[in-house]
């Protein structure tokens, strides 16, 4: 077992949360992790209310367990969601891409944990401040929306700034990345592309497949002109999005060009058109396997790395 402050904040039995995605982590993946002793976290996106009232009810009626709710800051229902996250008394909300400095005392006052991401240790520093409870370091290394600093370099600094747990994030696949993370100073992981090659994840075959197939060197970032930077596996669709950039299309007209397509990816498996977000750990996604066997394995891979590493100290 490892015990950490992570494991203590949320009452769960492994150091691990699961990335709250986007249309891709429904309540099924949710409720496997959080069965299995991790933290599943259910991805609101930008998903209408109704959407995520009906997920939140389908975990609580599927375990008993801590799960979160991910909350992007760009969502158009983002008052709406973090309201129903404190009348529904969400055990933990993640937050990410942006500030949730407004809502961290609100969701405080009505007894959520609140963990946000940061890309950077200010940013960490100044929402400690505000009270968050924990902070997820996320490096650039992670898919989907990304900061620039890479999570090997960011990690640290954030652990050297507060003195709240820090999660680590972007590049964790394994149990030999749960160990370094703790080596770094982290009280746990964040693992979000893994967990999408389970049983439990509702994304589609072809998502799932195109995780499988893709090497370290399949993903890039696509956004940084409009700042909106996001990773995905390089596709078709990349292809038009970096021409849209380069030949200078206004902010609205890429806007408009990506809006839809993740969901597009990930719930019509239209892997040519949609955005197919992944981090660069694609290349450590060998297997599609259930959920409980990710949190099995990772810890203990990093238990049994842990205690053989002592042996390279010799007197
Ligand atoms: O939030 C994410 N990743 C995401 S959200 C998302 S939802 C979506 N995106 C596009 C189309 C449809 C749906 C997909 N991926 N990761 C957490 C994260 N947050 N990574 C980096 C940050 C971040 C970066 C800068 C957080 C705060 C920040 O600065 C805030 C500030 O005010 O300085």
């Amino acid at each position: 077992m490892l015990k950490t402050s992570l494991t203590e904040l949320v009452s769960i039995t492994h150091p691990i949360l699961q990335g709250g995605m986007a249309w891709v982590a429904t309540w099924e993946l949710v409720v496997a992790v959080s069965e299995a002793g991790g933290l599943g976290i259910l991805g609101a996106g930008n998903a209408p209310l109704d959407f995520v009232r009906e997920q939140i009810s389908n975990i609580k009626e599927h375990t008993t367990k801590p799960y979160g709710v991910n909350i992007p800051m760009f969502s158009p229902y983002v008052d709406e969601a973090m309201a129903l996250c404190m009348e529904e008394r969400v055990p933990v909300v993640t937050t990410g891409a942006g500030n949730p400095a407004p809502y961290i005392t609100p969701l405080k006052d009505a007894g959520v944990t609140i963990i946000p991401v940061v890309a950077s240790a200010a940013f960490a520093r100044r929402l400690e401040r505000r009270g968050a409870d924990a902070v997820i370091a996320e490096g650039e290394e992670s898919g989907g929306h990304v900061g620039t600093v890479s999570t090997m370099a960011l990690v640290p600094r954030v652990v050297d700034s507060v003195s709240i747990p820090v999660i680590a994030a972007g590049g964790f696949g394994d149990g030999r990345g749960l160990a370094a993370a703790l080596a770094l100073g982290a009280a746990g992981i964040q693992m979000g592309t893994r967990f999408i090659c389970t049983d439990e994840c509702t994304a589609h075959l072809n998502y799932k497949r195109a995780i499988l197939r893709a090497s370290e060197r399949s993903t890039m970032v696509t956004g940084r002109s409009i700042g909106h930077p996001v990773r995905c596996i390089r596709n078709p669709m990349i292809r038009d999005f970096e021409e849209l950039e380069r030949r200078g299309a206004s902010d609205q007209e890429i806007i408009e060009f990506g809006t839809g397509r993740l969901r597009k990816a990930a719930m019509e498996g239209d892997v040519i058109h949609g955005s197919v977000m992944a981090g660069q750990v694609v290349g450590l996604v060998y297997d599609s396997v259930p959920a409980g066997e990710i949190v099995a394995r990772t810890v203990a891979q990093a238990e049994a790395l842990l205690s053989r590493l002592q042996s390279i100290i010799v007197e």
